[in-house]
């Protein structure tokens, strides 16, 4: 579990015959990217071969592997001109021929380039791809492609799953764990280039000189392998810290704290990101606290990191003190009438949806709404209302269909994905974020299988427009086994395991159903406490007449914030996709599904549907013993154990549940507990 995805098993105890050996490495080791590069090829060939190549100076033979730029490889020089338009981290993987020797080049214009291409180089070998005739160009969609880590200095991890923070800040930075390289290592592989070390609840701690030495010897760690570190800065650090009576983001002296504090960062790690900041929301100090603006808060941190080409990423996560109608309007409202006064260097952090990391929301309304700010994504890799690291759920089909969602922002076509990566508005500057499930487990991520979040979700931030099901492919043969026996079932059972906890949690556009604070488990029943969207009724209004939160005109007009060929498409009964009806309608009870089954008995029915998916998940799994280790196996069953349970008890409590206002009977063919 340890290695990840980068295990580098023989490949000759694999099913379908091996490709001609790399008989020499022709590779420069001048920096410390090149040598990192050199290190990760000779260890997955020695891997994947069986043995390493020798090192080579020059080709002298057929079968030589040559990485590197026209500059450190004079060999590859030859390849220049068709480097043009890949940028820094693009690269070439080309079969060519060098002084009369068949060879293969991993070629860019810059080291990290070359070292992205020597991932790709093994990834092919790795997942049985074909590598004797090789075209190969590759360059990211995405500008900044970010983890953001919810670790807070004492080592917990909020909404982490999978043990505590790796960052052990106690003993940096006199003890460097090596675990530190393998995260490099394994985030270098996926095309991941940043890391905000700290949670968006932030202790201003972290900006004093006894962290940021800590914070630099992590920064020296990633540098080698692409990787940009980024803090959380807190709002309200200049009191905290600074000893100011106020953090004012128009007050002059506040001004110059932040751009002390940033020249302080920049003379510690040079190539620092920037910040990411949570601000006016959930309790968060912020600008409004002196009357500003979310515009005149980032700005103030835009302008200190300015002139180290620092960026700073504000959330638009947010929402006030006072109860909301709809608290998925929030956002909207709140940054959308800012269009444009963003400085350069700021990007607008964006949820995939405007609730909060749901099983399923239809796509935030900002995207395509703020055309002169580049909005980044922010996925959620860990599953905090997804059964956390127990429940098998792949997340690739989800943020593939939020990507793929068309915002109608500049006419059809205008995806979700082409405002991540600039494309649709003009943007340069784009970004992605993932917030982690990475933690000290064993495993990484808490389980075997949240490994393929991670995963995933480094593939889509260089490629927006890449397939979920392609890249389970390539994960579950680099996991886990090439045999094409193996491969289908289980990428098959990733496919559908978004849409079977949909099922069991949350059916038809159902939303936060989940227990209180901790978010595992059902509490359709959530209600009282300190506000309003802090409970379960709030979001699905069921009573005698029936369920789902009104957004359309006659409810809370939540569906107006989207470009009108989509609010007409939401708005509308008979054209809401069912998978978002009560995200915008409240139906009656015997409203006709699509299926011609009154809503009550669909409800029921998509529970079951559900249910149904997980023992079939269990039975597909226990079919493939003996296809993979038995200690894999064996807690990849466990797990798939426990979530069929619970994929009962969810269903059993909603519906015994629901039924109370529904009023009606079980359904004929409901299946009872076993
Ligand atoms: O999803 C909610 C979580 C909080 C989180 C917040 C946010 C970091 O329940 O734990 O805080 O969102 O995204 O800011």
């Amino acid at each position: 579990g340890h290695a990840l995805w980068l295990r580098y098993p023989p490949l000759a105890e694999q099913a379908q015959g091996t490709p001609a050996p790399v008989t020499g490495l022709v590779a420069a080791a001048g920096t410390p990217t090149q040598a990192a590069t050199r290190q990760e090829l000779l260890r997955g060939l020695g891997g994947l071969q069986g043995t390493a190549p020798p090192l080579a100076d020059a080709v002298g033979r057929p079968g030589a592997l040559l990485v590197g730029t026209p500059d450190s490889t004079p060999a590859l020089a030859q390849l220049r001109p068709a480097l043009e338009g890949l940028g820094r981290e693009g690269y070439l993987i080309r079969s060519v021929e060098i002084d009369g020797h068949a060879a293969t080049a991993i070629v860019a214009n810059d080291d990290i380039g070359a070292l992205y291409g020597a991932f790709h180089y093994l990834r092919l070998l790795q997942t049985g791809e074909p590598v004797d005739a090789l075209d190969l160009r590759s360059a990211p969609e995405v500008r900044l492609r970010v983890l953001n880590h919810w670790d807070n200095l004492d080592r917990h991890v909020e909404r982490g799953y999978a043990g505590q923070s790796i960052w052990d800040w106690h003993r940096l930075p006199g003890w460097v764990d090596p675990r530190y390289t393998d995260y490099a290592r394994a985030n270098a592989s996926i095309g991941i280039n940043g890391t905000v070390l700290n949670n968006v609840n932030a202790n201003a701690m972290v900006l004093t000189p006894m962290y940021l030495e800590k914070v630099a010897a992590l920064a020296e760690v990633f540098r080698p392998w692409g990787i940009r570190v980024y803090l959380s800065a807190r709002f309200s650090a200049p009191v905290e810290i600074g000893g100011l009576e106020t953090a004012d983001p128009l007050d002059p002296a506040v001004r110059r704290w932040w751009r002390a504090k940033a020249d302080e960062i920049y003379a510690r790690i040079p190539d620092f990101g920037g910040f990411l900041v949570k601000a006016n929301s959930e309790g968060q100090p912020g600008p409004q606290d002196y009357g500003r603006s979310h515009a005149d808060g980032a700005n103030m941190l835009a302008e200190a990191l300015a002139p180290h080409d620092g960026i700073a990423m504000w959330r638009a996560f947010v929402y006030s003190d006072e109860e909301p109608d709809d608290r998925a309007k929030q956002a909207y409202t709140e940054f959308v009438p800012h269009d444009g006064e963003f400085a350069d260097n700021v990007l607008v952090q964006v949820k995939n949806g405007a609730i909060d990391f749901q099983p399923r929301e239809p796509f935030h309304p900002l995207f395509g709404a703020m055309p002169q700010t580049p909005l980044m994504m922010e996925f959620q890799v860990t599953k905090e209302y997804l059964g956390f690291a127990t429940h098998l759920v792949y997340l690739g089909p989800m943020w593939e269909e939020v990507l793929r969602a068309d915002t109608h922002a500049e006419g059809e076509g205008s995806t979700v994905a082409k405002v991540i990566d600039g494309s649709l508005h003009g943007h340069a500057l784009t970004g992605i974020a993932g917030v982690a499930n990475i933690g000290t487990d064993r495993n990484w991520s808490g389980s075997h299988f949240d490994q393929a979040n991670w995963y995933a979700y480094g593939r889509l931030a260089w490629d927006p427009h890449a397939s979920a099901r392609d890249i389970a492919g390539e994960w579950v043969r680099m996991t886990f086994s090439r045999d094409p026996d193996f491969v289908g079932p289980v990428v098959d059972m990733m496919m559908d395991s978004h849409q079977a906890a949909v099922d069991y949690m949350t059916p038809l556009g159902l939303h936060h159903l989940m227990g209180r604070g901790h978010h595992y488990g059902p509490g359709p029943w959530v209600e009282g406490g300190p506000r309003a969207d802090w409970t379960s009724v709030y979001f699905h209004r069921a009573t005698r007449d029936g369920i789902g939160f009104d957004r359309t005109a006659s409810g809370s007009d939540a569906v107006s914030q989207y470009a009108p060929p989509v609010a007409r498409e939401f708005g509308d009964l008979a054209r809401v996709p069912e998978d978002f009806l009560l995200w915008f309608h409240h139906v009656p009870w015997d409203h006709p599904a699509r299926s011609g089954r009154p809503l009550w008995d669909e409800l029921v029915h998509r529970y079951d549907r559900g249910v149904a998916a997980v023992r079939e998940m269990r039975a597909t799994w226990a079919g493939l013993a003996g296809q993979v280790d038995a200690e894999r196996h064996a807690q990849v069953a466990a797990f798939l154990a426990i979530q069929a349970q619970e994929a009962q008890w969810w269903r059993d409590a909603s519906i015994a549940y629901f039924q109370t206002f529904a009023q009606r009977p079980l359904p004929e063919g409901h299946a009872p507990p076993p």
